[in-house]
């Protein structure tokens, strides 16, 4: 039995001055930073969008960025052009600790469908593999932290609770979006999944 520490997006883009900013965003990297030497195995992940992606509005006639679309795998919120590969904005916020990562998981690399959730994309059956790479090490036990808490924080839990992984959130090290109501019905739901919240 091992833990492993899953660091969702911590990247420019979600940190204030990026095209996604999420309030206090940056706050998250020193207690992750902190959390990290508790940890059999450490895993961040990063949004990794090719440029035009379907999740932007720019790419969409008449949409503005957080209004919502029907995508063949069902609703999507339409973003502002954010985690552009190679761009500066897609990289690791520069004082997170990365050197002490085993594994870093990209998502959302293509063109027709977003992922906010680690472990699957968007139509919810597509892997991203961590699932493997996680039980092939023994892990069962995880903690998330990172950005943002209401998307792929959220995402990433609902997926390891129904995988069968005993899963907490330290809010402590989270920051959201909070869109319309998004904040609260994502605590709801993650505790209903049976998923801990700490520092709540
Ligand atoms: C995220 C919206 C779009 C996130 C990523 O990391 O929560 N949110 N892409
Ligand atoms: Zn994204």
């Amino acid at each position: 039995m091992s833990a492993g520490l899953i660091v969702i997006d911590v990247q420019l883009d979600f940190c204030p001055g990026g095209a996604l900013a999420v309030a206090d965003g940056d706050s998250v990297v020193a207690p992750i930073n902190a959390m990290m030497g508790a940890f059999d195995t450490v895993v961040l992940t990063q949004d990794w969008h090719p440029d035009g992606h379907s999740s932007f509005a720019s790419q969409h006639a008449g949409k503005a960025p957080l209004e919502m679309i029907e995508m063949p795998y069902g609703p999507q919120v339409l973003w502002p052009d954010h985690c552009v590969q190679g761009s500066a904005g897609a990289e690791f916020h520069p004082a997170l600790a990365t050197d002490p990562a085993h594994l870093v998981v990209r998502k959302g690399f293509r063109p027709q469908i977003d992922s906010y959730s680690a472990f699957f994309e968007n139509d919810q059956t597509t892997p991203t593999g961590l699932e493997g790479y996680l039980r092939t090490r023994g892990v069962e036990t995880l903690v998330l932290v990172g950005l943002a808490t209401d998307f792929c924080v959220n995402f990433s839990a609902l997926d390891a609770a129904r995988l069968g992984f005993d899963v907490s959130v330290d809010l402590a090290a989270c920051r959201g979006i909070d869109l319309d109501g998004s904040m609260e019905a994502a605590k709801t739901g993650m505790v209903q999944a049976g998923v801990k919240l700490l520092n709540g």
